[in-house]
């Protein structure tokens, strides 16, 4: 077989060439759409998640919601290994039965900052795109903890105050965007958050609101009143990409694609219907438009996400490498399966149509996808803006009830004792996370007494409540599982608690 390398690049003129390869079974031909939308946060799970979805919004009904992607991060490699291939990229769905190769068509433009700052704010002054969405990560929306306002102490948000004309944060760059709109009197955009926060349309409008109000009021108010920043709920596991997927592209297409995508062959997508712009016809290819997302999305972060944390945490230590090799052992299993039935689920407060036990095994049916690799590292990534919205949301509801959490409890231990920096057996890991020089230091600081341990991070007031951190019955429980962590290792923490 010949080497991905020595193969010609992916481009859209290949396509002619590829057209198994292509959606159209049942759609319209394909015609290549102007750009309707902005997406901030280009990366995998965008690419294998909406612009699917957009995709085939337009074969079905048309209109041209062709997407812009915008990397936050300067990638300069991404956006020109992208744009080289003109946009288009290929979606690997890995199931247990096989991988099904999808190019994706889309995209038609990549811009990174700061770099493009020119040719990003002529696209977002442009009343043809009528909807920015965003998957920037919960640490991407720069909020106060605390309120919930954008956080006036974060570095991007302390830049962008001071330099309201070239904005780097999140918020400071929909701002500046928006004023744009308003002072040339255009109609504002719709703002569609797809991270996974709770209320996600609700939190990033407090935080744009809070911004712009620190320096012009008026617009503010014309945010609040103008701007539509419906909610969502998206869901599809989306790992990293890894060679195998350029192997498995390369023999599929016989063309090199230098930006391949893997994914699960799940996907959900439920979304507040709320565009007074328009939007593509995402309800004819599968998602939900509702008035109210808000049961899907705790459902999601609670049952998905919360457990998905857990695993990251206590695989960490005990030595699992990927989600299905973790889930694959009974106790840990025992484990997810009793988390989630009897911790999680009556905290949540679903329509009559909802199994949530079919949603429970249809989740842990998914993490045992053998062929997806989906790594514990990756998950385990940013524990402090995930544990609140994923784990202490869940853990309040049930102190709420009177009711028990030793395995909520077990998973928050498992982050805090993650900390430490080194796996059960001695192995050392990395820590990512933006507070991650904070957190390693108050951890190194217990000195390995669970209780000092406790004690040092409950006072990490961005991710603990007072409330929550003096509250007895998660103390008792945090203690107890950091306890038998310290003592015994994951694995026999998790056979204890299963
Ligand atoms: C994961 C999520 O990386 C993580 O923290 O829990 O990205 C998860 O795979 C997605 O939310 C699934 O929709």
């Amino acid at each position: 077989m010949s080497t991905p390398a020595s193969l010609p690049r992916l481009t859209r003129h290949a396509l002619s060439a590829l057209s198994q390869h292509v959606l159209s079974p049942g759609h319209a031909a394909w015609r290549e759409p102007s750009i309707g939308i902005v997406h901030l946060g280009i990366g995998n799970f965008h690419r294998a998640h909406q612009a699917l979805y957009t995709e085939e919004a337009m074969l079905a009904e048309g209109g041209d919601w062709g997407i812009c992607g915008v990397t936050l991060q300067g990638d300069v490699a991404k956006r020109n290994a992208l744009m080289e291939q003109e946009g288009v990229y290929s979606v690997v769905e890995r199931g247990p039965e096989g991988a099904k190769v999808t190019v994706v068509r889309a995209l038609r433009e990549v811009l990174a900052m700061p770099h493009d700052h020119d040719a990003l704010f002529a696209r977002l002054a442009d009343p043809s795109v009528r909807i920015v969405l965003l998957t920037v990560t919960e640490k991407g929306y720069c909020r106060n903890a605390k309120t919930g306002d954008v956080a006036l102490d974060n570095p991007a948000v302390v830049h962008d105050l001071s330099h309201p004309h070239a904005p780097r944060s999140v918020p400071g760059i929909l701002v500046a965007a928006l004023r744009q709109r308003r002072d040339a009197a255009r109609e504002p955009f719709t703002v569609l958050s797809c991270d996974n926060l709770a209320h996600n349309g609700a939190a990033l409008r407090q935080v744009v609101c809070s911004f712009a109000r620190e320096f012009d009021p008026a617009l503010a108010d014309w945010i609040a009143a103008e701007v539509a920043f419906p909610s969502t709920m998206v869901d599809r596991i989306v790992p990293a990409t890894t060679d195998s997927e350029h192997a498995t592209v390369a023999a599929a297409l016989g063309y090199r694609d230098a930006a391949p995508v893997p994914c699960e062959p799940f996907r959900q997508w439920v979304i507040e219907d709320r565009f007074p712009a328009g939007r593509p016809a995402w309800h004819a290819v599968g998602a939900q438009l509702v008035d109210d997302v808000t049961p899907f999305e705790l459902a999601k972060l609670r049952m998905l996400n919360g457990t998905h944390s857990t695993l990251a945490y206590l695989s960490m230590l005990g030595g699992f490498a990927t989600i299905d090799e973790a889930i694959a052992d009974p106790a840990m299993r025992n484990l997810i399966h009793a988390m989630m039935t009897e911790e999680i689920a009556p905290t949540l407060n679903m329509p009559a149509s909802f199994d949530v036990a079919d949603y429970r095994d249809a989740l842990l049916a998914r993490y045992a996808n053998p062929a997806l690799k989906h790594r514990c590292a990756q998950i385990a990534m940013d524990g402090s803006q995930k544990i609140p919205p994923r784990l202490l949301g869940t853990i309040a509801a049930r102190i709420d009830a009177g009711q028990p959490f030793t395995r909520l409890a077990l998973a928050v231990a498992g982050w805090m004792t993650f900390l430490r920096g080194y796996a059960d057996d001695g192995s050392r890991y990395d820590i990512s996370d933006p507070l991650a020089e904070n957190l390693k230091a108050l951890a190194a600081s217990a000195n390995g007494d669970p209780r000092a341990l406790m004690d040092a991070l409950l006072g990490v007031r961005e991710i603990f409540t007072a409330e929550l951190a003096a509250q007895p019955a998660f103390r008792a429980a945090l203690l107890h599982a950091l306890q038998l962590l310290q003592d015994n290792g994951a694995r026999a923490a998790v056979a204890a608690l299963q």
